[in-house]
C-alpha cells in the first residue's frame, strides 16, 4: 500500500499581510499529479489544513477543489484530521456522510474512535486517526479529570484507540502533536504559553507507521517510521532554508516501510537576502528570482531614501526589510534617551547622527549644522496673525 504523508497546508495563511492563496494551490496541482503519477492508495493529511478557525472562502474553495479531484475524480480515500488551527467542529461537518465517498475526517475527539479500514493486496490495514488533542476536550471526552497535559490525554487516547486495532493487521496512525525530541520552527502555534505540551514518542510505538502534523520542519523522531511530513511551504523566513515535503511510504506486507521524501516546487522562494541597497538594486544575487518573497537585510549604515519603495521595483515581493546595523545603534540611541536633559537642537542632532550614520562628526559637519537658518519661531510669520 502507498500512502501520500503530508501536514500543515494553512490553506489561506497571509504572510507579512499577503495572501499565499495562489502558491498553495500551485503546490496543491503538483500534489494531484503527484497522486496520479505515484499510484498513491491513501492520502493522509496530518491537520492544520486551514489556518484559522473560521477560513477564508479561497481557502475553502480550494481544499474543496483537491478533493474533487483526489477522492473525486482519482477515487483515491483522504484521511484528514483537525490540527490545532482547524475548527474540530467545522472541519468535521458532514463527516458521517462524506466517509462514502472516500473523505474520512476526523474534527472532534471521540473517546473510543474505530480504526478506518483498508485494504491492499496482501489484507487489511488499520488506520488511527487523531485529530488533535486539547487537554480540556481530552478531560470532558474521557470522562478523567486527572489527565493534567498534553502527553498523559494523548497516551490515554492512543492506549484506547490501540485497544481497537484488530490482531495481526497492519496499522498507521495519523496525529497532531509536539512530540518530544522534534525541533520547531517560527511559524508552529505553541501549544502551551511559553512552549512545551510534549508528548513522548514512546506512545506512538506499535503503530507500522505514524504521520505526524504539528512541526513545519520535514524531520522523523526517533524512528525511521514516526515522521513529520513539514508544512507545505515555508511559512517564517526562519524555514527559508527547508527543503519542503511531502512523504511516499509504501507499506510492505510485513508492516515494514519505505520513505520516499518527494521536494514540492513552490511558485516562488521564500529567501533572505543580504547586501548593500545600491549593490541589490543594481543586480539580483545568485540563485535568487525577483519574484521570490524576500527578507532583505540592508547592510548600509547611513540613511537610504525609500529603500521598500525603490527595492520593489526589481523585486515585486520584497515583505520585510531588516537593517542590523541601525537596529543596533537604535538600541544604544533609546538608552541615552532615557537620561536625557534638556539639550540643545545642535547636541540632539549630533545624536541622531551618529545613530544613523554610525560615526562621529566631522569639524566641517559640525560646522555645516552651525551655519543653517534657526528654525522660525513657531506661529511666526510675516503676516500678523489676527
Ligand atoms: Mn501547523
Amino acid at each position: 500500500m502507498r500512502l501520500l504523508h503530508t501536514a500543515d497546508w494553512h490553506l489561506g495563511r497571509l504572510f507579512h499581510g499577503v495572501s499565499l492563496v495562489e502558491d498553495q494551490a500551485h503546490l496543491l496541482d503538483e500534489l494531484v499529479r503527484l497522486i496520479s503519477e505515484s499510484a498513491i492508495d491513501v492520502v493522509l493529511i496530518a491537520g492544520d489544513v486551514y489556518d484559522r478557525a473560521v477560513p477564508p472562502p479561497d481557502a475553502v474553495t480550494l481544499f474543496d477543489s483537491f478533493l474533487a479531484r483526489v477522492a473525486g475524480e482519482q477515487g483515491v480515500p483522504v484521511v484528514v484530521i483537525a490540527g490545532n488551527h482547524d475548527s474540530a467542529d467545522r472541519l468535521g461537518f458532514g463527516a458521517r456522510l462524506l466517509a462514502e465517498g472516500g473523505l474520512h475526517v476526523r474534527g472532534r475527539l471521540e473517546a473510543d474512535p474505530a480504526p478506518i479500514g483498508f485494504a491492499d493486496e496482501h489484507g487489511p490495514v488499520d488506520l488511527v486517526a487523531l485529530p488533535f488533542v486539547d487537554p480540556p476536550h481530552a478531560r470532558a471526552t474521557l470522562g478523567d479529570a486527572d489527565l493534567r497535559d498534553h502527553d498523559a490525554c494523548n497516551a490515554a487516547l492512543l492506549t484506547r484507540a490501540r485497544a481497537r486495532l484488530r490482531p495481526g493487521r497492519r496499522s498507521v496512525c495519523v496525529a497532531h502533536a509536539f512530540v518530544a525530541g522534534a525541533s520547531d520552527s517560527e511559524s508552529e502555534r505553541p501549544l502551551v504559553v511559553g512552549g512545551g505540551g510534549h508528548v513522548a514518542a514512546s506512545h506512538f510505538e506499535g503503530f507500522d507507521y505514524v504521520a505526524l502534523g504539528h512541526l513545519h520542519r520535514p524531520q522523523r523522531v526517533r524512528h525511521e517510521s514516526i515522521r513529520y511530513a513539514g508544512s507545505l511551504m515555508p511559512y517564517s523566513f526562519g524555514e527559508a532554508a527547508h527543503e519542503k515535503s511531502v512523504s511516499v511510504v509504501s507499506l510492505a506486507a510485513d508492516g515494514t516501510v519505505t520513505i520516499d521524501p518527494v521536494p514540492l516546487s513552490p511558485r516562488r522562494a521564500v529567501r533572505v537576502v543580504e547586501g548593500t541597497l545600491a549593490a541589490l538594486l543594481d543586480a539580483t544575487p545568485e540563485g535568487v528570482a525577483a519574484e521570490d518573497y524576500l527578507l532583505v537585510r540592508l547592510t548600509d549604515t547611513g540613511a537610504l531614501y525609500h529603500p521598500m519603495a525603490r527595492l520593489r521595483e526589481r523585486y515585486p515581493n520584497v515583505l520585510q526589510i531588516e537593517r542590523p546595523a541601525l537596529e543596533a545603534a537604535a538600541g544604544g540611541a533609546a538608552v541615552a534617551a532615557q537620561s536625557l536633559a534638556p539639550r540643545s537642537p545642535e547636541d540632539l542632532f549630533e545624536d541622531f547622527f551618529e545613530a544613523v550614520m554610525d560615526r562621529e562628526m566631522e569639524a566641517a559637519e559640525r560646522a555645516a549644522l552651525g551655519e543653517l537658518d534657526a528654525p522660525p519661531p513657531s506661529g511666526g510669520g510675516t503676516e500678523a496673525a489676527s
